[in-house]
């Protein structure tokens, strides 16, 4: 039974032209034009290479669930011990996908999904998959401001959130955004649905769904399978469309290189929506392998090493914080953590120091991982010498990723010097989907990506990030984009201007330090008065300023901007919490 068309070379949908070396890229994206695509040249050149195989992502789940069906895809903890075979969670995607269509949900339509590490994660956006709908990944602490910009900006027409996370009702912020976001026409619910339609609820039979499945025509592997976000530099979070063929291929290369296969066990501790758990090797690489992938609820010792312990788990991926947490905790020896094989530390930069104390805490290999969900993926390799694991932030997955690191003018470095890191690839975007204005700003004329990180490369090729260009801040791997918080204290009625900057943080590498300056007569007010409104503004929670100051003037450069870098240093001087 094939539900899905799922060619080995991309063939042509109903209706279409041909178009076999993606020669009219840019009309293959879904829909329209709506963000640059690879030039049929290096199209052409990454499928020669073998790196893009017209595989989908619903045509891989089906071609697993037929070559092991009973093997054991997904582990969903809690509350109670859930698991998904390949056979069940394709079949689960098929029948929500069949129910998603009945309710006119159809190919290239824009769905963000805001759930946290659960089953059904997995089986929502395996059903987008196989419509062709794209999935816009939320994160679960994103709020009426991020949310009801995904839904307003990429004319969502639903929208997938659990009841009640973290003591936080999303069916209340759905209503908000339904109410305001004319598109969205559906919200659906994991748990008790309230005013809403329950998930469980939309399933069709399987009368229903072989019915669907007969009509339905499925993605092609050049097309766009979702929309991931970025951590932004300007007021609002990017969205990145990232295609089959480029994302299956980061997976394979991510596998390959973190040695991922049947056997892997891999547990998704960070948000399963972010980039980094997703697809460096991610849950998702976990499953293109055969392997099992284990939801952990929370990142805490305690309730992720009872899982390592329980589920023998091998292999896991962490921000620099919580390998910090976990290296103390680990050293207590309360845990078996024996299956344990490989800890991935990336999102930001690991101190040496700490990364020297991983490998004999946690009784496994580490490996450094620097990535970015607009495409590029650096690892340290199983077979580096120790010192360049502890001192790198490892190197391309792809002998077809393209490295320049440029001076101030855009001209080479020499090797060894420091400078901005552009790059281009097989799996790298080409631009941010309908933002042709920052894309003129964000890519070279010729597609290289500006990533606004600072970094050297050693002689081996191996990346040193060590610093950063772009105006984001990076609190223990979740990204800021100081206007955005600015725009938001500046609505304050009682404020004139702000600034927010990065300060050095112990635990977290950056945290945040607003500079706010009142307006006259404002009277009294309160740094936690700050804090409060950027809240109930709505913001994810790690966007609200760590630290408010009250100044009468910003330090100023040379020509009279704001001095960002003055900011940070008089941050040291007398704080208001
Ligand atoms: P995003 O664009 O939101 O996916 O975030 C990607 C950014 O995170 C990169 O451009 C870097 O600034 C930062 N980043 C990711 N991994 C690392 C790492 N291992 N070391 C330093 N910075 C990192
Ligand atoms: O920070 C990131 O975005 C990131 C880090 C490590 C990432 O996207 C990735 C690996 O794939």
């Amino acid at each position: 039974m094939t539900l899905t068309p799922t060619p080995a070379e991309p063939t042509p949908a109903e209706g279409r032209a041909p178009d076999p070396d993606g020669a009219a890229a840019a009309d293959a994206l879904t829909p329209g034009t709506d963000a640059p695509t690879w030039p049929a040249k290096f199209a052409e050149r990454y499928r020669a290479a073998g790196h893009w195989r017209g595989e989908t992502f619903g045509g891989i789940l089906r071609e697993r669930a037929a070559a092991h069906p009973d093997r054991i895809a997904l582990v969903d903890p809690a509350p109670e011990r859930r698991t998904w075979t390949y056979r069940q969670l394709d079949e689960a995607a098929d029948r929500l996908a069949a129910g998603f269509a009945a309710r006119g949900i159809g190919r290239g339509d824009r769905v963000v999904v805001q759930l946290p590490n659960v089953g059904e994660f997995a089986e929502v956006v395996f059903a987008l998959f196989r419509i062709g709908a794209l999935p816009v990944y939320a994160l679960p602490a994103h709020r009426d401001t991020e949310i009801g910009h995904f839904c307003a900006f990429t004319e969502a027409v639903a929208y997938v959130v659990p009841d009640v996370h973290a003591g936080f009702d999303h069916r209340v912020l759905a209503g908000k955004v339904q109410e305001a976001t004319p598109s969205l026409r559906e919200v659906f619910v994991v748990g008790d649905p309230g005013p809403h339609t329950a998930l469980a609820d939309v399933p069709l039979d399987p009368a229903g769904t072989a019915r669907w499945a007969a009509s339905a025509a499925g993605p092609l592997p050049h097309e766009l399978a979702f929309l991931q976000l970025s951590g932004g530099t300007t007021g609002v979070s990017k969205l990145i469309p990232r295609t089959h063929d480029d994302y299956v291929y980061s997976l394979r290369g991510s596998n390959e290189i973190c040695g991922v296969d049947a056997d892997t066990r891999f547990l998704v501790v960070l948000p399963a929506a972010h980039n980094f758990p997703m697809s460096s090797p991610g849950w998702l690489g976990a499953l293109y392998a055969g392997g099992t992938a284990v939801l952990c609820p929370k990142p805490d010792p305690a309730t992720a090493f009872a899982l390592i312990e329980r589920e023998r788990v091998t292999m896991t991926g962490l921000v620099p914080p919580l390998a910090l947490v976990w290296t103390e905790a680990a050293a207590r020896g309360e845990h078996d953590l024996s299956s344990l094989e490989l800890v991935l530390v990336g999102g930001a930069k690991y101190s040496e120091a700490a990364a020297r104390r991983l490998e004999p805490a946690l009784g496994c290999r580490l490996m450094q991982v620097f990535g970015m969900a607009e495409g590029l993926v650096n690892y340290t390799r199983l077979d580096d010498d120790p010192e360049t694991v502890v001192t790198s932030q490892g190197r391309p997955i792809s002998p077809d990723d393209e490295i320049r690191i440029v001076d101030d003018a855009g001209q080479d470095v020499e090797d060894g010097a420091f400078g901005h890191l552009l790059t281009r690839g097989p799996y790298t975007i080409r631009g941010y989907w309908r933002a042709p204005e920052h894309n003129r700003t964000a890519f070279t004329d010729d597609g290289f990506y500006r990533t606004g990180d600072i970094v050297r490369r050693l002689p081996g090729g191996h990346l040193v990030v060590e610093g950063r260009a772009k105006d984001q801040i990076n609190r223990g791997g979740e990204k800021i984009a100081p206007e955005e918080i600015e725009n938001i204290v500046l609505a304050h009625p009682a404020v004139h201007d702000v600034s927010l900057v990065a300060v050095p943080d112990e635990y977290l590498g950056e945290r945040t330090l607003a500079h706010v300056i009142l307006r006259e007569g404002a009277g009294l007010v309160k740094a936690t008065e700050i804090k409060r409104f950027v809240r109930e503004r709505g913001v994810a929670a790690f966007k609200v300023p760590d630290v408010v100051r009250f100044v009468d003037a910003f330090p100023q450069t040379g020509i009279g901007k704001v001095s960002k870098k003055g900011l940070r240093s008089a941050a040291d001087s007398a704080e208001q919490h």
